[in-house]
C-alpha cells in the first residue's frame, strides 16, 4: 500500500473514532438531562408484573412521562431476565427514556443497557463502572444517610434512598423514615436522590413535605388500573411542590 493510501486509511480509521467519541459524550449529556429532569422512576417489578406485562407497563410509565425506568426481577432465571431487559431498552431508547437494569451490570454491558443499579452488596462503583464501561449510568441503593454521603463519594450518577416506610417490596429491610431526607438531599447536592420505599398516593405529600424532590414508586403505582394518569399526577405533584 503506498504511503498516500495509508494515510487516507489512518484519517478515516481517526474519523471513526471520533465520531463514536462523540456519540458517546452526545448519549452521555443526554441521559444526564434526562436524570436531572426526572421526577418519578419508575419500576418495572417482576413481583408484581405477569412477563407478558412487561412491554405494555414500559409503554404506560412512559406514556405517563416517566424517563427512567427499571427492570427488577429477584430471583427470576437469566435468560428471562436478558429477554425482558432487551424489550425494555428497545422500547425506552426509542421513546428517549432510560433503561436502567438492576442488579447485573454484565448483563448490562452485555445488552448495552443505558445504565445498572446495584445495591449495597453490589461492590464498589469503581468496579461496576469497569464491567458496565463508559457512557453508562450507575446508580446505587442506600438505606442511610452515610451511604448516601459514601455514594456521592464514590461518584454514583443518582442514588435510591429508603425504604423510607415499611414495605412488602423489600421484606426484611428496616424502614428509615423521613427525618434524614433533608440532610441527605443536601449532601447528595447535584447528584439526584430518589426517595423510596412505601410511597402511594396517602404518603406522597408527607414525603414531599420531608423534602424529596424526586420518587420511586413500585408496587402502588403498578396496581393502578390506570399506571400512566396516577404516574402524570404524581409527577405533578412533585412538580407543585
Ligand atoms: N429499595 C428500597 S425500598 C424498595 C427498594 C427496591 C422497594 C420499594 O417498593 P414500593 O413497592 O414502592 O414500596
Amino acid at each position: 500500500m503506498s504511503f498516500a493510501s495509508r494515510r487516507c486509511v489512518m484519517r478515516g480509521r481517526m474519523l471513526v473514532f471520533l465520531l463514536v467519541a462523540l456519540r458517546i459524550l452526545w448519549q452521555d449529556f443526554l441521559m444526564k438531562q434526562v436524570l436531572e429532569n426526572c421526577r418519578l422512576y419508575g419500576i418495572v417489578d417482576m413481583g408484581y408484573t405477569e412477563p407478558e406485562q412487561v412491554v405494555a407497563r414500559t409503554h404506560a410509565l412512559i406514556d405517563g412521562g416517566v424517563r427512567i425506568i427499571q427492570l427488577r426481577a429477584k430471583g427470576k432465571a437469566l435468560p428471562l431476565v436478558k429477554a425482558w431487559a432487551v424489550d425494555m431498552q428497545a422500547i425506552c431508547r426509542e421513546r428517549g427514556a432510560i433503561f436502567v437494569l438492576n442488579d447485573y451490570p454484565e448483563m448490562a454491558a452485555e445488552i448495552g443497557a443505558d445504565a445498572v443499579h446495584v445495591g449495597q452488596d453490589g461492590g464498589s462503583l469503581a468496579d461496576v463502572r469497569k464491567i458496565v464501561g463508559a457512557g453508562v449510568l450507575v446508580g446505587r441503593s442506600t438505606h442511610s444517610l452515610e451511604q448516601a454521603i459514601q455514594a456521592k463519594l464514590e461518584g454514583a450518577d443518582y442514588i435510591g434512598f429508603g425504604p423510607l416506610y415499611p414495605t412488602g417490596t423489600k421484606p426484611g429491610r428496616p424502614s428509615i423514615g423521613l427525618s434524614d431526607i433533608a440532610a441527605a438531599q443536601e449532601a447528595a447536592g447535584d447528584m439526584p436522590l430518589f426517595c423510596i420505599g412505601g410511597i402511594n398516593g396517602t404518603t406522597l405529600p408527607q414525603v414531599i413535605q420531608a423534602g424529596a424532590r424526586r420518587v420511586v414508586i413500585v408496587s402502588w403505582l403498578l396496581q393502578q388500573a390506570d399506571i400512566a394518569l396516577t404516574a402524570k399526577a404524581v409527577i405533578a405533584e412533585l412538580e407543585r411542590a
